[in-house]
């Protein structure tokens, strides 16, 4: 199975792949985190172009973002397939997938209103070590022992969301445009989800859809 998840930051694309991944034994591939582990390694002017970038809400070259995902996919472990978070993210890298002849199969995309992204994502925090997700709202992030080590994400703050939706409606809202196009060319199956319910709800959603 090859997934795509698409939403505006904050939509549950990174913890409904977690899901996905965990279900299904997929490889889950978040450009967000690849970009993000990239950046702590190095200095280099390659290394500060992507860091400004992420700090000012912006996205990151097709080119570059593309090689990697070109790069993750043509591993072994995808050849079951995989779940992509947050790529494609523009018709480029839509067509990129398409150049090279690989198939998706299904198309999710998460849908909350702006009060709910910028709650959200301000509440949200990162388990360094294992990459889990989780939220001050939500009660598992009280029952994590390790809470204070729970990490926020530096583009996480109301600044920084603002541009990542200017972004979003530029780039993003066009290539969903594009997959409706696609869905009956070239039977992609896209479903719109209700990003607002429960986790689990969705959970739920998604097992129904794919099991
Ligand atoms: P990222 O890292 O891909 P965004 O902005 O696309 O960043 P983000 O912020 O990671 O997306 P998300 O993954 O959609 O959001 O959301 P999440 O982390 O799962 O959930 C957010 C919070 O809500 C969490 O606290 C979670 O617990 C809670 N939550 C989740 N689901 C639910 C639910 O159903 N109900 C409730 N109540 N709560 C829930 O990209 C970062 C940057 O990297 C670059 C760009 O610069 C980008 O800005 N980048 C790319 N650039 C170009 N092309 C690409 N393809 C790029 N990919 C990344
Ligand atoms: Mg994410």
């Amino acid at each position: 199975m090859r997934i795509i998840l698409l939403g505006v930051p904050g939509s549950g694309k990174g913890t409904q792949a977690q899901f996905i991944s965990q279900r299904y034994c997929l490889p889950k591939i978040s450009t967000g985190d690849i970009l993000r582990q990239f950046i702590k390694n190095d200095d280099s002017l390659l290394h500060k172009r992507i860091k400004n970038a992420i700090h000012n809400g912006k996205l990151i070259s097709d080119t570059i973002v593309t090689k990697i995902v070109e790069n993750r996919i043509s591993k072994t472990d995808c050849n079951v397939g995989f779940v992509l978070d947050g790529f494609p993210r523009t018709i480029t890298q839509a067509k990129i997938i398409k150049k090279n002849k690989i198939h998706i199969d299904y198309v999710f995309e998460f849908k909350i209103p702006t009060k709910i992204i910028l709650k959200r994502t301000q509440g949200r925090r990162i388990d360094p070590i294992s990459g889990k997700i989780y939220n001050l709202d939500d009660n598992k992030y009280f029952k994590n022992k390790d809470h204070m080590n729970l990490i926020q994400r530096n583009d996480d703050n109301k600044k920084i969301i603002k541009k990542r939706l200017e972004e979003h409606k530029k780039f993003t809202i066009p290539l969903i445009n594009y997959f409706h196009t696609c869905t009956t060319t070239e039977k992609i199956k896209f479903y719109t989800i209700d990003g607002t319910k429960t986790i689990l709800n969705i959970n739920n959603e998604i097992k129904n859809i794919l099991d």
